[in-house]
């Protein structure tokens, strides 16, 4: 589209300031055709950047292989730029907003020479959403355009619904890797020694340079729908949180929504499209990442996807682990660093239980099962529609969002933590939230491996003080009328002493569910404890599991020993937070030790 279609006043500005500061050869404005998608989708075919797939087997599909050293999100270059340092808290890196401007400004002057700049209307959430919030992206790649078809509602819609005067968070994006007249371009231009991630929530924008590669680059995902929108629903008095969405109906044709959050590598995109297998239970995806949640007028919490598509790690998933997910990512989708098979489709590991004898590598290199080497990238990624899925809820969509009943946090932990506890009430849960922890899959058989608290699943993400957001999160309890969700603790890794998983994980997580389901309504057994209310011996179903009685009651029993260490732990982990921990946290963890004491 021509720059003259935007009407918006602040857009054509902007638009009109970065073209003077980057001097790309043309500007595009993206109207999210599939023509347009065709069109990029064939000028990267044509500069290497992308490979056509088969169309038989994987039709409308393409394989794009990075640089070698634009591979992950890099959280060591991902900064937050606030007046006082002390506002981005001890788990962020802090920079001052006017210096971080003026280096990013000299990185971008003349950043796009050679290329063409592409600026991308997009919706977080869908359009006409009150919980929905407009971006627009400019950037000089087209790998990110097509991506962001995917991942985003893009197009000349937004622009439509923004109108002459709305608001939209500028978020801006550049390779860094100018041409020069004549220069033969890269298959993956990217300024790999020099990358820069940038948020400014104060005014709202995204500055990011040097990296190609998802969350570096995609910036709806990580950048605002977490980091900028975290600032945004601190200040608004909403959640901006890195949370699954499922609909879980009962045998019944009830139905309740479940927001859950998890570390990463802990299988929270299978848990979103998981198959039960308690009869007569449906599992429905509303998102894998992101839930963006607002208070509606009868006082419940409203949540929706910020996404249309799915961000997802190739490796591990198949028929086997993610068989909704395998589905979804048979056309239309975009894999970026797995490897391709001689018939021109792809594969990663655990995708067969064989692996192919003959494959191209994510490095473009000869494989073979023998050379040592992984085929696909450990962060090889899949970008595929979330309308592909086959079990997306019907409401994913609805402007409405979907009212959630129950939170999950949880974590890899091999012991201490059991299966399943429910927290005594709103300040309780958001105590668990903020001493969530995750093992490394190394951890010694049994015993407890190198722990990384992650609250909230939030480490990385939040776009400002952590003990502030933990404040945040206690005033939501705390709104009048609230219909709050329950909340729960949830830990599918527990092993025994022999080093053996007690749970079997994968569709048997539905029978934690239906436990989780029928507590929201106090409709099954539990019985206190000092940790929180865990279910009652039999109210979670076994039969016909592999799960022996014993094994049942080691996942559903508390050391108190163990807990007393545990409790040690989380006192180290508060004070990093100093006086920004808030003093209801503080409360929840002493009448932890109390309960625990007299236990
Ligand atoms: O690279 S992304 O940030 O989009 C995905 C992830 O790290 O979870
Ligand atoms: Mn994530």
């Amino acid at each position: 589209m021509q720059l003259d279609t935007i009407t918006n006043t602040k857009l054509r500005d902007w638009v009109a300031e970065i073209a003077a500061l980057c001097t790309p050869d043309a500007v595009e404005v993206c109207d999210g055709s599939q023509e347009e998608y065709d069109r990029l989708s064939d000028l990267m075919v044509q500069k290497g950047t992308y490979i056509k797939l088969n169309e038989e087997k994987r039709p409308g599909s393409y394989l794009c292989l990075s640089d070698p050293a634009d591979v992950a999100r890099v959280e060591d270059r991902t900064f937050i730029c606030t007046k006082d340092e002390i506002d981005v808290g001890p788990t962020n890196n802090w920079r001052d907003p006017d210096e971080m401007k003026a280096t990013l400004k000299e990185l971008f002057t003349g950043c796009m020479k050679g290329r063409t700049m592409y600026v991308i209307p997009f919706c977080m959430g869908p359009l006409g959403s009150p919980i929905s919030y407009t971006g627009v992206e400019i950037t000089d790649s087209p790998y990110v355009v097509c991506n962001m078809r995917i991942m985003t509602r893009m197009g000349k819609a937004v622009l439509d619904q923004l109108g002459p005067d709305g608001e939209f968070v500028p978020c801006l994006h550049s390779v860094g890797s100018p041409l020069e007249p004549g220069q033969q371009d890269m298959p993956w231009p990217c300024d790999a020694d020099n990358k820069y991630i940038v948020h400014f929530p104060a005014e709202r924008s995204i500055w990011s340079y040097g990296s190609g590669y998802g969350g570096n680059a995609l910036l709806g995902k990580k950048c605002f729908a977490l980091r900028i929108a975290s600032s945004m629903a601190r200040e608004e008095g909403w959640l901006a949180e890195h949370m699954l969405i499922m609909g879980l109906t009962s045998p019944e044709g009830e139905k309740k929504y479940i927001a859950a959050a998890f570390p990463s590598a802990c299988g929270k995109t299978n848990l979103a499209m998981l198959i039960p297998t308690v009869p007569g239970w449906k599992v429905e995806c509303v998102g894998d990442d992101i839930a963006w949640m607002k208070f509606g007028e009868d006082g419940q919490l409203y949540a929706i996807n910020p996404e249309a598509g799915f961000f997802g790690v190739a490796p591990g998933t198949s028929m086997h682990s993610n068989q909704n997910a395998m589905l979804a990512l048979e056309k239309n989708s975009i894999f970026t660093n797995v490897a391709k098979t001689p018939d021109g489709d792809v594969w990663w590991q655990e995708m067969t239980d064989d692996a192919p004898p003959r494959l191209t590598s994510w490095l473009g290199e000869e494989w073979t099962p023998d050379c040592g080497k992984p085929a696909a990238h450990p962060n090889a990624r899949f970008t595929a529609p979330v309308s592909q899925c086959p079990i997306v809820d019907p409401a994913w969509n609805d402007p409405k969002g979907v009212p959630i009943a129950a939170i999950l946090f949880g974590g890899r932990r091999s012991s201490v933590v059991p299966l399943v506890n429910e927290a005594f009430n709103w300040r309780h849960g958001v105590f668990l939230g903020s001493v969530m922890a995750s093992e490394k899959t190394a951890a010694a058989a049994g015993k407890v491996g190198a722990l990384r608290r992650d609250p909230f699943a939030m480490l990385p993400f939040c776009g400002y003080n952590m003990g502030d957001y933990f404040a945040h999160w206690l005033k939501i309890g705390e709104r009048e009328g609230a219909q709050l969700p329950k909340i729960f603790y949830v830990n599918w890794f527990r092993k025994n002493d022999a080093g053996t998983f007690l749970w079997p994980g994968y569709g048997e997580n539905s029978r934690v569910l239906k436990w989780v389901f029928e507590r929201t309504t106090n409709q099954s057994e539990a019985v206190e404890t000092p940790i929180g209310f865990l279910p009652a011996s039999g109210a979670i179903n076994s039969d016909g599991l592999s799960v022996s009685a014993d094994a049942m009651e080691e996942l559903l029993s508390i050391d108190t020993g163990e807990w007393k260490a545990e409790v040690e732990d989380i006192k180290e982990h508060f004070k990093q937070f100093g006086d920004r921990l808030p003093q209801g946290l503080m409360e929840e963890l002493q009448l932890l030790e109390e309960r625990l004491s007299k236990a």
